[in-house]
């Protein structure tokens, strides 16, 4: 008996370390009095506006678990940059485990296929081996293009977006996540991943301190600078360190100023804190 109990608990450990299970739901965001509905992945069936940030093992296989719950097949696809990595097709009202391959540590990304999927904005970060302190995940969100989606054809407006999150918060949601508003202390090592998963670019402004940009697929050549102010292009990622050198509560924030409203008034969007206590 203790023999089988054993056997079950190394065959669900394995089960544990190998598979995860991620859910397409549909939910309801409200916007200038406009309400719509917008897929995102989640890490349970439970809508919530943030795409889930899925960290699996570097150099080993491993399985995701994609419930699509939504009313059409849709095309799940890995990147690396630029490249394509695997793409799966995800049947409606079905869930497919999908085989990951053997990565090597780095940062991809994760998104529905280009053209008419991709206007859902369902699109995040796909970890391998990366340990990191917080991700700030960005984003900007135009209704017609989420609109376009459900109906299943491209946009034909210009791109115009209405909404800025991080991890699909807007300010002052952003202070209540623990995950997005950065609490830590003088002289402790802060590092933040930023990803850019919106259609335009997005220069990130740091009130307080200045960062060490520890690695850029977004501005190579900006590895090792020590700045407060660094663009984070659409697709591509920063590592920045912070080391506090005092105490205070200090914004950061996107310095197109657009990003920073909320159904056109200021402060709202893309902002969130640093607070540092001694
Ligand atoms: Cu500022």
């Amino acid at each position: 008996m203790r023999f089988f109990a054993l056997l079950l608990a190394i065959v669900l450990h394995a089960e544990l370390s190998f598979a995860q299970s991620f859910f397409l739901n549909k939910g309801t965001i409200t916007e200038k009095q406009a309400t719509i509905d917008i897929l995102r992945l989640n890490q349970s069936s439970i809508f919530d506006s943030s795409n889930a940030v899925i960290s699996i093992s570097e150099n080993q296989a491993n399985q995701l678990i994609i419930s699509n719950s939504f009313q059409r097949n849709l095309t799940f696809q890995i990147y690396k940059t630029d490249d394509l990595i695997l793409s799966e097709l995800l049947k409606t009202g079905a869930s497919k485990t999908i085989e990951i391959p053997s990565l090597t540590k780095g940062v991809y990304r994760y998104q529905l296929k280009n053209g008419i999927e991709a206007q859902s904005g369902v699109k995040g970060l796909l970890l391998v081996g990366v340990k990191v302190d917080f991700v700030w995940r960005i984003k900007e969100l135009d209704m017609d293009y989420a609109k376009a989606f459900l109906d299943d054809k491209l946009s034909n407006t210009d791109y115009f977006p209405e909404r800025f999150s991080i991890n699909g918060f807007i300010y002052p949601q952003t202070m209540q996540d623990v995950k997005t508003k950065v609490n830590c202390k003088v002289g402790d090592t802060v590092d933040i991943l930023i990803f850019n998963a919106g259609y335009m670019p997005h220069s990130m402004h740091v009130h307080g301190y200045h960062v060490l940009i520890t690695e850029s697929d977004s501005n190579p050549n900006q590895t090792g600078w020590s700045k407060d102010t660094f663009p984070v292009q659409k697709d591509r990622y920063c590592f920045i360190r912070l080391i506090p050198d005092k105490p205070g509560k200090y914004p950061v924030h996107d310095h197109y100023m657009g990003s920073v409203t909320v159904e056109g008034n200021y402060p709202g969007g893309m902002i969130t804190m640093l607070d540092v206590s001694n």
